[in-house]
C-alpha cells in the first residue's frame, strides 16, 4: 500500500453504485480502500476484486476464529484481490500465526484496542500484549483508535516501525492530525467521507490536515 495521503477510505456505504462512484470522486485522496461487512453482504465479495482494480484493498473481516477457519477468510480474500486483511489478535498467537501465514504476500493487520467507548472494557486491558504478540506473529500493521491518540503512542513504542491505521477520525469524534502526530501511518475515515455532500472536499480537508503536520 503507497504511502502518500495516509487516508485510507472506510467504504461502509451499502449501495454499489454509490460506493464505487465515491471512490472514484476521491481516488486521488486516498491510499486504500478498506471494506467491511455492510459492503461485501449488499453487494457480494466481488466487490473486493472490482475495487482491487482500482486501488489497494483492505478486507476488514475482523477475524476472531480458530486457525483453520482464520486460514481460510484470509486466503479467499487474498484470491479476490484483498491487499491486507484486518484480524483480531485476542483469538491468540495459533491463530494469528496462520493468518500470517495464509496472507501470503498480501498483509495482515491485527486490531490492539478498539475505537469505540466499549474498546475500553475489554480491548484496552490487553492492547499491549496483544501488540507484543503481534510483534511474534510477524504482522505487517495494527490497529489503534484514533480516539485516544496516547493508545496510539503507546502501541507505537511496542511495535517499532511496522504500520498503525487508526480509525475513528471524524463521526466518532478522533482528528485526523492528532491520530497522525501521535505515531499512526495512516487514518481510516468512513462516514466523515461517504456520507458528505461533497465527499471530495471532506478527502481534501483530511489530506490538508495531515500534510500540515507532517
Ligand atoms: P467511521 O466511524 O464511519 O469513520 O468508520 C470507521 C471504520 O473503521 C469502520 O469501518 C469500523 O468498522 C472500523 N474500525 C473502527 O471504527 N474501530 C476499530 O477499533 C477498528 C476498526 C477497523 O478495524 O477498521
Amino acid at each position: 500500500m503507497k504511502k502518500d495521503s495516509r487516508i485510507v477510505l472506510a467504504l461502509d456505504e451499502t449501495d454499489g453504485e454509490k460506493a464505487l462512484s465515491i471512490v472514484n470522486q476521491v481516488a486521488d485522496y486516498i491510499d486504500a480502500v478498506k471494506i467491511n461487512w455492510p459492503l461485501v453482504l449488499t453487494e457480494g465479495p466481488e466487490m473486493i476484486t472490482k475495487l482491487s482494480k482500482i486501488t489497494d484493498v483492505i478486507c476488514d473481516f475482523k477475524v476472531a476464529d480458530i486457525p483453520n477457519t482464520v486460514s481460510l477468510i484470509v486466503s479467499n480474500s487474498v484470491k479476490r484481490g484483498a491487499s491486507a486483511v484486518i484480524v483480531h489478535a485476542f483469538p491468540g498467537e495459533d491463530s494469528l500465526q496462520e493468518a500470517v501465514k495464509a496472507a501470503g504476500d498480501a498483509e495482515i493487520y491485527a486490531v490492539t484496542e478498539m475505537s469505540h467507548p466499549g474498546g475500553k472494557t475489554f480491548t484496552a486491558l490487553h492492547a499491549e500484549e496483544m501488540a507484543m504478540m503481534g510483534v511474534r506473529c510477524n504482522v505487517a500493521g495494527f490497529i489503534a483508535p484514533a480516539t485516544r491518540p496516547e493508545r496510539i503512542a503507546a502501541i507505537r513504542k511496542i511495535i517499532g516501525d511496522r504500520k498503525i491505521l487508526s480509525p475513528g477520525v471524524g463521526a466518532q469524534g478522533g482528528s485526523a492530525s492528532s491520530a497522525i502526530q501521535a505515531g499512526a501511518d495512516y487514518v481510516i475515515v468512513g462516514r466523515a467521507i461517504y456520507k458528505a455532500d461533497d465527499p471530495r472536499a471532506v478527502a481534501e480537508g483530511i489530506f490538508k490536515e495531515i500534510k500540515a503536520v507532517l
